[in-house]
């Protein structure tokens, strides 16, 4: 199988990581204006009080709200097939529960993909990427209560709608496995994902349990209600999955670093073979955590079954030994792996793992995939020359869409579309800093917040140019 004509080759983003804009145009709070700046080694804050200077990165951000047209004239001169953006809730319903949705916030996002399909870029949006409105935290309990199900799907409603006939590949979900109740999720997953604080849980493990239970549904229910809407709908789910590998051959660490990859696919199981897996709720049981599955979910895992599976892929992790208390992924500073260099943030830069994930998930579900972020995140600096020469990003990229390639030449997979994270700066979600950087395109915003907001393009922007051109016949 050679790779498709129409391969989707472009970027990734997410809204409250890029458009700023934080109070404008009738926008509600959403859970990551709340956020302060942290770094690799001090975690992001929960700021309650809401102080505007220490919650610089989301309210900024590169400012993406005003200066998305001219943005989309750099990624169209590269060449890109396809943007996936997401669209901010708290945009269009300020609050979640609002009774009518926010014309403003709607008029912006059929801007954005009108101008994306003004240059032949195809628009894939996702409906949820850590955009929740804060008072659905506050009053309702967040994806811990079912009603939120509920508000998730009006506002999806709304933007099936809004968008009908101009978007085909929607994202029901970013990253929803992320939320883990075998693992201590640090307090920022839980925060970014849910917008609760994972220390203040009082039931840690069954809160955890019942949100991503709720997610699931969710995301099942979006499903069906898109082809609903629009039977030329594409509706997938992107997960962030890392290999996970073994800390040696002794079978019980392999069986050990099974279960800990298979943690990520339960949800995968559910939107794919129809029903919630009976593994995870015998697991559960076994744990005294109780998931509330009510009659009429049966139907909606049978119905809302994916049309295709979207993947994160940064790295891949070594589990931990049989016995430990549970896994941390290489992203959160888990064992390291002697056979693989990490980037600055300690995340391991493993392109065989790509190939490795793809395989994976490709037989086991036979649904179409498409990378929906893999990038290298890293401080950038100007030469003497005015450029930014950022061949570790090229080397990076490069080495991964050689996987990429054999995973759909050689393997067979059938991967329709490759995005990388960050194609433009933007704010780090798990740090939020500006100073880790994944772009094509640099921004001048610096940690401190200050910054003209230029955008200059490195080397790497007219190195994956020529890829795109050549259908990556030239790496
Ligand atoms: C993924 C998220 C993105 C993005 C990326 C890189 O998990 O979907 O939103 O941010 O990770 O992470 P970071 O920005 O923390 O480097």
């Amino acid at each position: 199988m050679k790779l498709k004509e129409n391969f989707l080759w472009g970027g990734s983003i997410a809204a409250h990581q890029c458009e700023g804009a934080w109070n404008e145009d009738g926008k509600g709070i959403g859970i990551m204006d709340l956020v302060t700046k942290g770094s690799y080694e001090t975690p992001r804050r929960i700021d309650k009080t809401f102080q505007q200077e220490t919650t610089y990165p989301s309210h900024e951000a590169i400012d993406f709200y005003h200066k998305y047209k001219e943005d989309i004239v750099l990624f169209a001169d590269m060449g890109f097939k396809a943007l996936r953006i997401s669209i901010d809730w708290s945009r269009i319903y300020p609050n979640g529960d609002d009774s009518e949705p926010n014309k403003l916030g709607i008029l912006f996002y059929q801007e954005l993909v009108d101008e994306l399909i003004k240059y032949g870029i195809e628009p894939i949006v996702t409906l949820y990427h850590f955009e929740m409105p804060i008072h659905l935290v506050k009053k309702y309990g967040s994806w811990a209560n079912r009603q939120t199900i509920d508000f998730y799907l009006t506002f999806c409603r709304t933007m099936f709608e809004a968008l009908k006939g101009k978007v085909k590949y929607w994202v029901t979900f970013n990253e929803m496995n992320h939320i883990d109740p075998q693992t201590e999720t640090s307090d920022i997953f839980t925060y970014i994902i849910a917008g609760l604080k994972f220390s203040e849980l009082e039931d840690r493990r069954q809160t955890l349990a019942t949100i991503g239970y709720n997610m699931t549904v969710a995301s099942c229910k979006a499903v069906t209600l898109g082809h609903e809407i629009d039977s030329n709908n594409q509706v997938g789910c992107v997960f962030g999955i890392e290999p996970v590998y073994p800390v040696d051959c002794n079978p019980v660490n392999v069986m050990n670093a099974f279960k800990q990859m298979d943690r990520d696919f339960y949800q995968i199981d559910a939107m794919c073979n129809g029903k919630f897996p009976e593994y995870k709720v015998a697991e559960y049981k076994d744990q005294g955590i109780k998931i509330e599955i009510m009659p009429e979910d049966k139907g909606s895992f049978a119905d809302g079954r994916l049309d295709f599976i979207g993947m994160n892929y940064y790295a891949s992790s070594v589990a931990e030994y049989e016995g430990a208390e549970e896994g941390r992924s290489a992203l959160f500073g888990g064992l390291q792996n002697p056979f693989l260099e990490t980037s600055k943030w300690g995340w391991t830069i493993d392109p065989t793992g790509l190939r490795y994930l793809l395989n994976y998930t490709y037989r086991k579900y036979g649904l179409p995939i498409i990378i929906t972020e893999n990038g290298l995140g890293a401080v950038d600096e100007f030469s003497e020359d005015g450029k930014i020469h950022d061949d570790y990003r090229i080397d990076y990229l490069q080495k991964h869409i050689e996987q990429l390639k054999i995973a759909i030449e050689v393997d067979q997979v059938d991967c329709f579309g490759y995005l990388t994270w960050g194609p433009i700066d933007l704010v780090s979600a798990t740090t939020g800093e500006m100073k880790k950087r994944y772009g094509f395109i640099y921004v001048d915003k610096q940690d401190d917040g200050t910054g003209t907001l230029e955008r200059t393009p490195k080397d790497s922007y007219h190195w994956f140019k020529k890829v795109i051109q050549s259908n990556a016949e030239n790496l």
